[in-house]
């Protein structure tokens, strides 16, 4: 037996809680329908990877400008991950440390602006994310945050209001990215835009990641002064960061990382990206990503004809938002939905919609994304059997009985599609 099969061995004898606790999330990701947009399932190489004796190496700087000795083998990890991820997009330079997507924006926000200058960023509840300005997040409160929402009517982005604003604000930067917007988004305007006031675009691809990859949807690498993503959502990598930029650009985004913000670079997870980059580059992933935006178009389109108003009436990304004002007398919540959901077997988290009423702890939407059980095999016949459980779980207004009903029934589908084989 070789040290890292005996390894693996351990857990169960040295911790048996932890190793519990483990077995069960093991059972419920390989019993339900995980439909959170941001989720997806790493590869068998990418968790072996992570868990890889990797883990208890220090090596503060950059390949070959290391702090520490020893660093040879973690350098040709690094300098990998770095080729590949640059291959990928199309980018000069990377740097692939940041532990998280929120630290490689607060890397590129440090890197482009002082304290107290202005960043333009999508308004959270428009479907922004917290790093985007919100006054509850490091973003506004080392910047001042001023957010774009959505075109009233149409609940898309619109564009010139975006330029009125940045007119008028002149922000040092304006950022680009989402976290629940189900259409394509312009980065080419969202450029020039910036350009026009003399500010920075910083796109945080972090949920389209994959398809941008894929070349499913536009890249901003172009007209972006920084690109940041995570690296485990579409784009179905370890939990972690990165920031893309040119050559001109790389050192400022280095030395925030670290010296800046970070101090050791998570090598065994570095690693892993440069796995889930490999994984990223053959054609098997690119016909995923093809049939993530078919699985979210089957899902839309069925849930529409089953009655159910989506945000912008369908999709062009992995994602979708269920208006639930417009089900019933729209008394349900994004909570009951997601509790009622949740007893099925299905994952779902509710989410504020365009002109909001309730507040984000109870919202008036659901977001629904496909990556997770399109990794796991299922195609355009199992969305259409997924929203009729969405819808009859919904119709059961929680009853307890019938949700068990269904949770049987996704159970026995979700059998048919093993998450690991191995
Ligand atoms: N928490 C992520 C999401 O669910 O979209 C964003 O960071």
């Amino acid at each position: 037996m070789t040290a890292s099969t005996s390894l693996k061995k351990t857990l169960a004898s040295q911790d048996p809680e932890v190793f519990a606790s483990i077995q069960r999330e093991w059972t419920r990701e390989e019993d339900g329908l995980e439909l959170i947009a941001s989720e997806n399932y790493a590869s068998a190489a990418v968790m072996e990877t992570q868990g890889s004796i990797l883990t208890n190496k220090y090596a503060e700087g950059y390949p070959g400008k290391r702090y520490y000795g020893g660093c040879e083998f973690v350098d040709e990890v690094e300098a990998l991950a770095i080729r590949r991820v640059c291959q990928i997009f199309k980018a000069e330079a990377a740097n692939v440390q940041p532990h998280s997507g929120s630290q490689a924006n607060m890397a590129v926000y440090m890197a482009l602006m002082a304290p107290g200058d202005t960043l333009v960023g999508m308004n959270l509840s428009h479907g922004g994310h917290l790093t985007h300005g919100s006054s509850a997040n490091f973003s506004g409160k080392l910047f001042k945050g001023i957010s774009y929402g959505l075109h009233p009517e149409t609940h898309r982005l619109d564009y010139d209001q975006i330029r009125d604003l940045v007119r008028k604000e002149r922000p040092k930067v304006l950022v680009a990215g989402a976290s629940a917007y189900p259409r394509i988004i312009d980065f080419d305007i969202m450029g020039q835009i910036a350009r026009e006031s003399e500010a920075h675009l910083v796109v945080d691809m972090a949920h389209i990641a994959g398809l941008v990859a894929a070349g499913l949807h536009p890249t901003p690498i172009p007209h972006a002064t920084y690109t940041t993503s995570t690296t485990h959502k579409t784009l179905r990598g370890p939990r972690g960061g990165i920031i893309l930029c040119s050559q001109e650009r790389i050192k400022a985004a280095n030395s925030l990382i670290f010296p800046g913000i970070q101090g050791g670079p998570l090598m065994h997870i570095i690693a892993a990206k440069a796995v889930a980059f490999q994984e990223a580059l053959t054609p098997q992933f690119v016909d995923y990503q093809k049939q993530v935006i078919s699985n979210a178009k089957s899902l839309a389109q069925e849930l529409m004809e089953l009655g159910f108003k989506l945000v912008t009436d369908g999709t062009e990304n992995h994602l979708m938002l269920v208006d639930l004002t417009a089900t019933g007398d729209g008394s349900i919540s994004g909570k009951d939905a997601e509790t009622w959901l949740d007893q099925s077997g299905i994952t779902v988290n509710k989410n504020t919609i365009p002109n909001e009423k309730r507040s984000p702890f109870v919202t008036s939407g659901i977001r629904i994304g496909v990556p997770a059980i399109t990794t796991r095999g299922m195609g355009n016949s199992e969305m259409k059997q997924v929203a009729h459980w969405i819808h009859q779980s919904i119709e059961t207004r929680g009853d307890t009985e019938k949700l068990k009903k269904i949770r049987g029934e996704v159970r026995e589908m979700c059998h048919r599609f093993p998450l690991y084989s191995t």
